[in-house]
């Protein structure tokens, strides 16, 4: 095959592009667009072969003549930004120095800074009364110049700043300590979305912008004219998260949502792509995924260059440098970029010609040019259609000259010596004497400055200080229990399942008239799975067109139904997808200050353990929401196998301190559950979420007991004591299950009293509930504290003997609660621990040990009883 370069005919070549240049010069970029669209079409038509290519010049997308002139005070924007620079470096040079451990970032903030400052002074919205606020997602190790921002803002003090990255003797200070990267966890008033881990942020953000568009559609709250901008690293690019979403954010026409990619062409260890160009190839995934995509990647101070390079002699030159080379010419100063960037033809070396070495080195690449940048940003806010990404081409470490500016271990450098810091001072024409330099005084202008009252004031035009989180959201009432899960409370021994009862309790919460338009039913393609067709029909799947087809089903009562006003979020086969859709819809309270209730229900194994980092995350946003892990267990889900059936998310779980985890056996106990975690997160608007394991196997349901609300809440309540025929001094054991093993468990309690055994039964709801609350009274007493017995063991207390304790998870739960069964008693624990596999339930729990006959032989074993045949 030919290689497309070859020009095979050089006069016809000519006259084409003579052709195309006239069209251009007389009749516009509109029309030469429309023909090369046709030629398009009829190369695709004559099947020749030929796609245009998806990437463009290594050049800014916005032409010169299209920037609007600077709305801002250069100056002033310019003066601020440098005094956020030197803060947000003393801030760290300064936490190091006198603590070599505690860490954190100089040179990611040094090459962001122009790009977080235009935000902040022109684009980002602060939320008030008129408008809902936009959502920004800063990049985590950036954090330093929020802070510096902050405290020119006067929303942090200079203790607060002495106190970077020290949470915990900041208060002894009267200061506020500052967290490492944005955790609204550690400071609930500042940040509101964590990005420490990254490719969350990515993620999120695009669910976020999403979830703004479902509140619109449903008319639960009008978010036009608000915005989601996240500014990222060109390395977090390569997370899976970062891209996974991409094409839901151009399907959804997500035109409120502006990406800020820092191509600073470095990560932690070195380049991104050393050997490539990651600029090119970040416009080649957008623009494949359907964004729109601006590259920002000259200052103003090449326009002239350009403009003078008739035979586009930079473009070629770019268009063989590889990043590695780029951050060579950036790590080193005009001098050696003369020679050897300028140096690499006669048209360059002529292009230079003009300019000092000084001027060569101070050649801004687009991200640190404010008015480029500002270019590109207003174009992005205007576009329509699409989303957008900038891919900003900047310097790692700009500004920190020898000392850090472009070198491999730029990442790593929070420290710079007398010399840097003068260097870096005079770089930035800051106000500092030698010795505030040397010593890392920070730095604020008096507040009748005019860099301050214009830091305010814009502030003030754009409706306040970002990031800021807010709490305020209605208070929704939960109708009663029985109101819509009397079903399931006095169940009469009806067979289902929790999955079941749930699904059904669900149906008749949407109907309600306050609460029912709050819930949010989330599903990563497994509705049908669980039982929930029908509630495509009563409420409908969320789409932003509507439903442009008949369905297949259309005639039957369950159909499938879209509806721009549906109500469920149908996120396909992406856990990821639907955990950052579920979080955006759990922190709606503080994100948009309307409570949004979100139930998502998945595979439990595909949970904790596929999402764990992205649950974590919601976790630290404060989410209120019930995460529902369905077909729960190791030996429940029979026949899916190895990598489906979950033993373990509890144990995950219970690490993570705002979760409350319940593994109910029984209708009556999920229901109490539900309702509980309701009240608790939409009334009493408590900072904490529900995860709630559900079952497939169908057994009888019993009615709930008396009185038992409260124990199933604590974790666990006394089921049922010993037969009555049984003598006062047969021998007695106490079991423990929970999940589907309290049928086994219950089932063993029948088997041992054939054998004159006595048993207690006790149905423990959540072993991770019972292990905090004896951690808690331990600590208490510890302390010196008055403290409680713990609740497990006053629960043990009524009976007598050995403990028996058997899950569907691995032993490691119900082990956490060991220190805590009351002294003197034998505590065995059964459990699923290896590897799942297919079999039927029988044959599952007969293989793990878990089956009554299990309990039963554990039973005689802790009694020193001979075990039966
Ligand atoms: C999931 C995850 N992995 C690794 C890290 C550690 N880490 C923090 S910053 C960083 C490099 C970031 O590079 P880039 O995104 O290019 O941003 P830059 O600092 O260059 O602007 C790494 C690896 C992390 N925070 N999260």
């Amino acid at each position: 095959m030919l290689q497309r370069t070859l020009d095979l005919d050089p006069i016809e070549t000519a006259e084409w592009r003579d052709a195309f240049d006239s069209v251009v010069a007389l009749h516009g970029p509109e029309r030469a667009r429309f023909l090369l669209d046709q030629l398009v079409v009829m190369a695709h038509h004559s099947q020749i072969g030929w796609s245009p290519e998806l990437v463009t010049p290594y050049a800014n997308t916005i032409p010169v003549q299209a920037q609007q002139p600077y709305p801002g005070d250069l100056a002033i924007e310019e003066k601020l930004a440098s005094l956020m620079r030197w803060n947000a470096l003393a801030m760290v040079a300064r936490a190091n120095a006198a603590y070599g451990e505690l860490g954190g970032h100089i040179a990611s903030y040094a090459s962001a800074a122009d790009l977080f400052e235009v935000g902040f002074n022109h684009f980002f919205h602060g939320r008030n009364p008129q408008h809902g606020g936009d959502l920004v997602f800063f990049q985590p190790h950036s954090a330093p110049g929020v802070y510096a921002r902050a405290f020119l803002e006067g929303r942090l003090s200079d203790q607060d700043l002495a106190h970077y990255r020290q949470e915990l003797t900041a208060p002894s200070a009267g200061a506020k300590g500052l967290s490492s990267y944005p955790h609204p966890w550690l400071m609930p008033d500042f940040w509101q979305f964590p990005t420490g881990s990254m490719g969350l942020g990515p993620i999120s953000s695009i669910y976020h912008a999403r979830f703004m568009r479902y509140l619109t559609h449903r008319q639960l709250q009008d978010c036009n004219g608000r915005k989601v901008w996240g500014v990222f690293g060109d390395g977090e690019m390569d997370e899976p998260e970062s891209m996974s979403a991409l094409t839901l954010a151009s399907r959804e026409k997500l035109d409120n949502l502006v990406w800020v990619v820092n191509c600073n062409l470095q990560r932690l260890d070195g380049p991104v792509r050393g050997n490539g160009r990651i600029i090119d190839e970040l416009e080649k995934l957008f623009r494949g995924a359907g964004w729109n995509v601006i590259k920002l990647v000259w200052g103003s101070d090449w326009d002239g260059l350009f403009a003078r390079d008739h035979s586009q002699a930079l473009l070629r030159v770019f268009a063989n440098t590889v990043d590695g080379q780029m951050q060579t010419f950036a790590a080193k100063d005009g001098r050696f970029n003369r020679d050897s960037f300028f140096g690499q033809n006669p048209e360059l070396a002529q292009l230079a010609q003009g300019m000092t070495d000084e001027q060569i080195d101070r050649l801004k690449r687009g991200g640190h040019d404010l008015v480029k940048i500002h270019a590109a940003y207003a174009a992005a806010a205007r576009h329509s259609g699409q989303p957008t990404v900038i891919l900003a081409h900047t310097k790692k470490g700009y500004g920190m000259g020898q000392a850090g500016q472009g070198k491999m271990t730029t990442h790593s450098q929070k420290k710079l010596d007398e010399t840097a810091l003068i260097a870096f001072r005079n770089r930035f024409n800051l106000p500092l004497s030698d010795e505030q330099a040397t010593s890392l005084a920070f730095f604020k202008p008096a507040e009748n400055s005019p860099e301050m009252q214009y830091l305010h004031g814009r502030r003030a035009a754009l409706g306040g200080y970002v990031p800021q989180r807010q709490t305020q959201a209605d208070v929704l009432p939960v109708p009663a229990l029985n109101s819509y899960a009397s079903f399931a409370l006095q169940a009469e021994h009806k067979e289902m399942s929790t999955t079941m009862a749930f699904v059904r309790m669900l149906g008749q919460l949407l109907k309600d008239p306050v609460l029912g338009p709050r819930i949010v039913p989330i599903v990563a393609d497994e509705a049908r799975t669980f039982g929930m067709a029908n509630l495509f029909k009563q409420v409908g799947i969320y789409s932003s067109v509507g439903q442009k087809y008949e369905p297949e089903d259309i005639g039957s009562v369950l159909s499938y139904r879209e509806a721009m006003n549906g109500q469920i979020l149908e996120e396909g086969i992406s856990e990821a997808g639907a955990i950052a859709s579920w979080t955006a819809a759990a922190t709606s309270y503080s994100v948009h200050g309307l409570a949004m209730l979100p139930f998502y229900i998945y595979y439990s194994m595909f949970g904790f353990q596929r999402v764990g980092d992205a649950i974590w995350a919601a976790a630290d946003q404060r989410a209120r929401g019930f995460l529902l892990g369905a077909t729960s267990g190791r030996t429940t889900l029979g026949g899916e196998g190895l990598q489906h059936q979950d033993g373990s998310s509890h144990l995950v779980a219970a690490t993570i301190p705002n979760c409350k985890a319940y593994d109910p056996a029984f209708a009556g106990e999920m229901a109490v559950i539900i309702d509980h975690g309701m009240r608790e997160m939409v009334t009493e608007q408590r900072d904490v979420f529900y995860y709630v394991t559900l079952m497939n196997e169908n057994y009888a349901q019993p009615n709930l007991p008396a009185d038992v609300e409260n124990d199933i809440l604590k974790g666990c309540y006394h089921f049922q004591g010993p037969v009555e025929h049984l003598p006062a001094h047969a021998p007695r054991v106490s079991l423990m299950g929970s999940g589907a093993i309290l049928l086994e468990v219950l089932k063993a309690a029948d088997l041992l009293a054939e054998q004159g055994i006595a048993s207690d039964v006790f149905s423990v709801t959540s072993w991770s509930e019972l292990a905090r609350d004896g951690q808690q009274q331990e600590r208490e007493a510890m302390a010196g504290r008055q403290s409680e017995v713990a609740f497990v063991q006053q629960q043990l207390m009524h009976s007598q003997g050995p403990i028996v304790a058997a899950t569907d998870y691995v032993r490691a739960v119900p082990e956490s609660v060991r220190a805590f069964v009351p002294e003197g008693r034998r505590y065995i624990t059964l459990g699923t621990d290896g590897f799942g596999r297919s079999d039927t339930r029988a044959a599952l729990r007969h293989f793990f040990e878990v089956d009554a006959a299990s309990v039963v032989n554990a039973a005689l074993y802790a009694l020193g009883l001979p075990r039966q045949p």
